[in-house]
């Protein structure tokens, strides 16, 4: 019986040990027999690729070994599980990443170069793992990082797009977009679990049917497709543990088309099967605007359900009692894509378990956990109601009767106040009827975090007001983390080893609060030179990287400064560009001799706009062109460049981050939920320029508004310069810069003229013009700290040992212990 079973298991644990050895010859022999085997080259004979594919499998198997393990060891104890439900992850590579995590890297790379080859030469072979778009997405994959590092029995789902985030290729300086098909050349880190499929249900009618001398609502499913899992083992840091990312793929499912064949439509019936696989097959691009699409809610659902069926099967492998499922499963909702998950609970709960509503609403209000990551309207998810009846009815059904019970409870709470009622309804009631995926996700969820504190300040006040004067429990935040072990161990490497040496311990990398050791030698002339040492390699590096992509020559003495994201209007790339074109114009103005004093800079631009979003589109353009001419301008010569790096991805980012000097976060104050790019650089010793928005607050608190280059309106004085509108003060220099573009001086008059009207008084929502000058200003006091490079070191080493709390490890251990009430599982031995 179970018992044995388990005595069984017990046993085998006892013995086991690992497996695989580590040692470089054992290493050497596993890669050639992989090239031989695996790669099917001859192990005689075969390039870089072969050698990074034979290298991946190798770790790979390692990977396999300590998953299964870990598996194992949460299968026995059987602890509360946090499933964190979301569609996007921006994993970037994983060969570096998981051998670091392993704790082999140098094993490897000594066994390596006996075969005579470079480590860090077949790491670059990979190509990213993009299956998200910014700054949700990659939260997710450092969150994944913490959750294995900090040993909780963690499961993340997600979808396995086959089309990943489109490339970026400018041509002649505009974006276009070409797919991204990063399956061609397979994925070693995935592991296809071919017996582990569930089938989705979608389209159909809901009958009613007799039950227990009662009615009940059936639905009837019209089509089916079927859910496969890919699982991708995620190691984490000085543990081994190794949990699960699950990826689900869309397969053609035999249920479907029996009928078709039967009419001898036998082609047809083939090729139509294949549409099943374009639910699973492409990532959508925008990252913010949902335009309610059947594919995107498809996608929605095949996640959802093909989840949850996973998540019930594994509890009910141990359980046979729905009201312990909360005490095992805690579902967290990665903004609102996810939230049908709520209302497929129901539906499971009540149509295939057969349990009461209420039975089923009790068990639904303790599991769920829910994060938003935006403050702009446009970011909140609304499903058309049309749309839902078509493909879910059951589900559009069970919404209505969520919301029905919610309006009716508030009723009695706030009395027929009809404004606020409508607000806050679940259904928006108008031209086209939608739901709203927010106010669902809200009235469902026991927690609902922000990402920042200032950002649950907003939820609080304006976004979700009416919730939270009803529900102020529910509201929190966490402020966003990333993970040190991409971030500093991956991609600087040698600043890994420097603050180890300095440290006397590498303690660090599980428990980054050790970095404010450091500050006692903020101005010990050893570490200065050291530091500086560690900075010019990696710039030297990214200078490499700028030739090679933009052909422009750079000089490493110059400072580096730079602003990677994706292109957004309230992320105001476009203010960046006037401050460079008003630089331009300072320089061509001066005497000669003057321009002995201008401190030389390498402005550096990167980011994906989204296919569809034209002003964005142009704010890449214009980068080109004032490069253009910037860059071709012999009075300006070194002392200003301005490049723009293409295809802006995770892996582009580990090789910038290092490289940079000065970094840009310059939001309009109260727009950038969190930010988690700056708390990159900082542990990577950048000096950040920012305005007061977003986890920017809680820099400042850490590491001093001494040490970083503030600027522009306050949150809250945003809505008041909004007020304003034409009556509101715009500097001269703006008015001259934007003037520049608008008649021609960089050429595409027509192209950018109504980028120039986004910004013309009156219109100006992103407030450019009434910031410029204190942007203007906090660019004179960079140049001049700059200057001085000890001060600069000084406040580098400061950022750097400041940057302590935004470890993701510190989100995720506040997520575990207040929201989610989950406890760490450690893996033995
Ligand atoms: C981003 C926020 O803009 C950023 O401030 C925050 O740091 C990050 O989420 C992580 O919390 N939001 C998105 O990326 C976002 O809303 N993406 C859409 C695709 C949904």
């Amino acid at each position: 019986g179970l018992g044995e079973e388990r005595a069984k298991v017990d046993r085998m644990f006892g013995l086991m040990d690992q497996f695989l050895k580590n040692d470089p010859i054992t290493l050497q022999n596993d890669i050639l027999r992989h090239v031989e085997y695996t790669v099917a080259r001859s192990r005689f004979s075969f390039d870089d690729f072969e050698a990074y594919q034979a290298l991946a499998h190798s770790v790979r198997d390692r990977l396999i070994e300590r998953w299964h393990d870990t598996q194992v060891h949460f299968k026995r104890k059987d602890p509360k599980r946090i499933y964190f439900l979301s569609l996007e992850y921006l994993m970037g590579r994983f060969l570096s990443n998981s051998v670091i995590n392993l704790g082999i890297r140098d094993q490897y790379a000594d066994a390596l170069s006996q075969l005579g080859f470079e480590f860090e030469v077949l790491a670059e072979q990979e190509g990213d793992a993009a299956l998200g778009n910014g700054g949700l997405a990659r939260l997710s994959a450092c969150q994944i990082d913490s959750l294995a590092t900090l040993d909780y029995p963690a499961l993340g789902y997600g979808l396995r797009y086959q089309y990943g985030l489109y490339r970026q290729v400018i041509l002649d300086g505009y974006q276009h977009e070409q797919p991204y098909y990063w399956l061609n050349f397979g994925n070693p880190w995935e592991i296809e679990r071919i017996h582990v499929t569930y089938p989705v249900k979608f389209y159909g009618t809901v009958e009613e049917e007799d039950f227990n001398g009662g009615k009940r609502q059936v639905w009837v499913p019209k089509e089916t497709v079927e859910a496969v899992a890919y699982d991708n083992p995620i190691p984490g840091y000085g543990t081994r543990n190794t949990i699960t990312l699950r990826l689900w793929a869309a397969k053609p499912s035999d249920q479907n088309d029996m009928e078709s064949y039967n009419t001898g439509d036998y082609i047809d019936a083939v090729v139509n099967r294949r549409t099943a696989e374009t639910i699973s097959s492409i990532l959508y691009p925008d990252d913010r605007s949902h335009q309610g699409k059947e594919l995107r809610l498809k996608q929605q659902y095949f996640f959802v359900s093909a989840s949850l069926q996973d998540i019930i099967r594994r509890f009910k492998d141990a359980h046979s009692n729905f009201d312990d499922f909360p005490e095992k499963v805690a579902l967290q909702l990665n903004d609102t894509h996810p939230s049908l998950a709520i209302v497929e609970v129901m539906r499971v709960l009540i149509d295939e378990e057969h349990l009461s509503w209420s039975r089923a609403w009790d068990i639904v209000c303790k599991i769920f956990s829910f994060t938003t990551h935006t403050v702009l309207p446009e970011g909140l998810e609304k499903i058309p109601v049309d749309l839902l009846e078509s493909l879910l009815p059951r589900h559009l059904q069970i919404i209505y009767d969520i919301n029905f019970n919610f309006i009716e409870k508030l009723k009695k709470r706030i009395g027929l106040d009809y404004d606020r009622l409508s607000r806050m309804s679940i259904v928006e009631e108008g031209a086209a009827k939608s739901i709203r995926m927010a106010n669902l996700s809200i009235v469902c969820s026991h927690t609902v975090n922000g990402v920042s504190k200032i950002h649950a300040e907003l939820l609080k006040t304006r976004v979700f007001k009416d919730f939270y004067e009803l529900w102020p429990h529910k509201f929190h935040y966490k402020t966003n983390g990333v993970t040190q072990r991409r971030w500093i161990v991956v991609s600087n490497p040698s600043l890994c080893a420097l603050i180890s040496k300095w440290l006397g311990t590498e303690a660090w990398i599980r428990n980054l609060d050790l970095l404010a050791g450091l500050q006692e030698y903020a101005t010990n002339a050893d570490l200065h030179q050291e530091w500086k040492m560690v900075r010019k390699v990696n710039k030297m590096r990214l200078a490499e990287y700028i030739e090679t992509m933009s052909g422009v020559k750079v000089s490493v003495d110059a400072m580096f400064d730079v602003q990677i994201k994706r292109i957004h209007e309230y992320k105001r790339q476009f203010l960046n560009i006037l401050g460079i074109i008003h630089r331009y114009d300072c320089i061509k103005n001066m005497e000669k001799n003057d321009r002995r004093n201008v401190v030389p800079r390498v402005c550096i631009i990167g980011g994906k706009a989204a296919p569809g979003y034209e002003i964005a589109k142009k704010i890449i353009k214009l980068c080109h062109a004032v490069a253009e001419k910037i860059n071709n301008d012999p009075d300006v010569d070194d002392l200003l460049k301005l490049v723009f790096i293409p295809d802006y991805n995770v892996s582009v980012a580990e090789l910038v981050i290092p490289g940079a000097d000065l970094s840009q976060h310059i939001s309009t104050a109260g727009h950038e939920a969190s930010g988690t790019g700056s708390m990159k650089f900082l542990m990577n010793g950048c000096l950040l320029l920012a305005t007061a928005d977003g986890s920017t607050i809680e820099i400042i608190e850490e590491i001093g508004a001494d040490n970083m280059f503030l600027f522009g309106a306050k949150v809250n004085e945003v809505p008041v310069l909004r007020e304003k509108g034409p009556a509101l003060k715009v500097p001269l220099q703006f008015a001259r810069v934007v003037r520049m573009v608008r008649n021609g001086y960089f050429g595409f008059e027509d192209y950018f003229k109504s980028l120039c009207d986004s910004v013309e008084v009156g219109n100006d929502f992103y407030l450019l013009g009434s910031d410029f000058e204190s942007y203007l200003e906090a660019q004179a006091a960079a140049d001049m700290a700059f200057v001085d490079q000890e001060k600069w070191t000084q406040m580098s080493i400061l950022s750097m040992a400041g940057s302590g709390r935004f470890s993701s490890d510190r989100t995720i251990e506040e997520y575990a212990e207040k929201t989610w009430g989950i406890e760490p599982c450690r893996c033995p031995f």
